[in-house]
């Protein structure tokens, strides 16, 4: 029997991080400095190949080019590999995994995302449990021999999530990550344990890969006290196609009539204006509040209990590849499993 295949992509992250000893501060480190940490990988009884950015990054450098590249070298390695996992800083990770799933449509592949709160060469380090067990994850197989996970995933401190229902909680607990509108795939003690009605159906039909995302967005967080001459010109921005305004509670906004008005001119002008709460659970519930009933009356569309990650994510993708059909429409219809129905 051959050995399954797995492609590990390196990409930065604190997962692989060195003290500068100069500026004190912590910097990615090549690749190869990270797997001589882990010998243990060896153990696994399959093939890892691997590949890395040219120069491994803090997450908070990831921009939607990168996000491209990691969904192509999935795509181009999909018949090579049995699955894939994906080494990334915390602070984005939530983005990153959040965008893969929307770029590559039809996986019945694992892609796992993972990484660590402290630096593979610190001995309390996560990082070696975190990276073996994804890479236990991407290896495992159902009874039929399909894959366990067809889907963007996140592993992260004994817990496996849908990559788009992710939210970074913590920067110190190295739980970092939760998912509180969508149940765990998978939960790691002694055995890893599938939560498998919670997992996509791997699908029969050819994997698409989508090659754009479009960044011409903006967001706007609204708080008391927000002035007028700030906030507009954000709202009033030529360039801006898509406009995702982070609101209170379930989807509630201050309603003075500047700022009703304002946002009343952008959907005119054109701008896809969508309702998403500051709120990490739950979701916006457009109407429910006489505060968000001039938004709903006004054409806003609602993100429904998506993530902030998912639903800017989502914007660029349906921005970039549906630009002539019903962006409301498709904003609101579940694509990948980021949204409850
Ligand atoms: N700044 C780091 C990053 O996102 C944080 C981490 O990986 N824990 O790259």
């Amino acid at each position: 029997m051959t050995k399954s295949k797995i492609l590990m992509l390196y990409t930065g992250g604190t997962i692989g991080m060195m003290t500068d000893p100069e500026t004190g501060g912590l910097k990615p480190f090549d690749f190869e400095h990270l797997l001589e940490q882990i010998p243990e990988i060896r153990l696994l009884d399959c093939e890892i190949e691997t590949d890395s950015l040219d120069r491994p990054i803090d997450s908070s450098d990831m921009k939607p080019e990168h996000w491209l590249r990691l969904a192509k070298r999935v795509y181009d390695g999909y018949n090579q590999y049995d699955g894939f996992v994906i080494l990334h800083g915390s602070d984005t990770m939530a983005y990153s995994s959040s965008a893969l799933s929307f770029l590559i449509e039809n996986l019945a592949k694992p892609v796992v995302f993972t990484g660590a709160q402290l630096p593979i060469g610190i001995s309390r380090s996560d990082a070696r449990e975190n990276l073996l067990t994804a890479l236990e994850i991407a290896l495992a197989r159902r009874k039929d021999n399909l894959a366990m996970i067809p889907e963007v995933a996140v592993y992260f401190e004994y817990a496996l999530f849908r990559g788009n229902r992710i939210h970074k909680m913590s920067t110190e607990d190295f739980e970092a990550f939760q998912s509180l509108n969508y149940p765990k795939l998978a939960e790691a003690g002694v055995h890893i344990k599938y939560n498998h009605s919670f997992i996509e159906h791997p699908t029969k039909d050819s994997i698409k890969l989508y090659d754009q995302l479009d960044p011409n967005i903006g967001v706007l967080t609204v708080f008391p006290g927000m002035q007028e001459s700030f906030i507009k010109p954000v709202i009033e921005n030529p360039s801006i196609k898509g406009l995702l305004i982070r609101t209170f509670g379930s989807g509630n906004a201050p309603t003075d009539p500047w700022f009703l008005e304002t946002v009343h001119e952008a959907i005119d002008r054109g701008v896809k204006v969508v309702n998403i709460s500051q709120c990490s659970g739950g979701g916006v519930i457009q109407g429910k509040y006489e505060a968000s009933r001039a938004l709903k009356q006004m054409g806003v569309i609602s993100s429904g209990d998506m993530t902030f990650e998912a639903g800017l994510t989502k914007m660029m993708f349906l921005l970039a590849n549906f630009p002539t059909e019903d962006f409301a429409e498709l904003y609101q219809t579940n694509l990948r499993g980021e949204l409850s129905n």
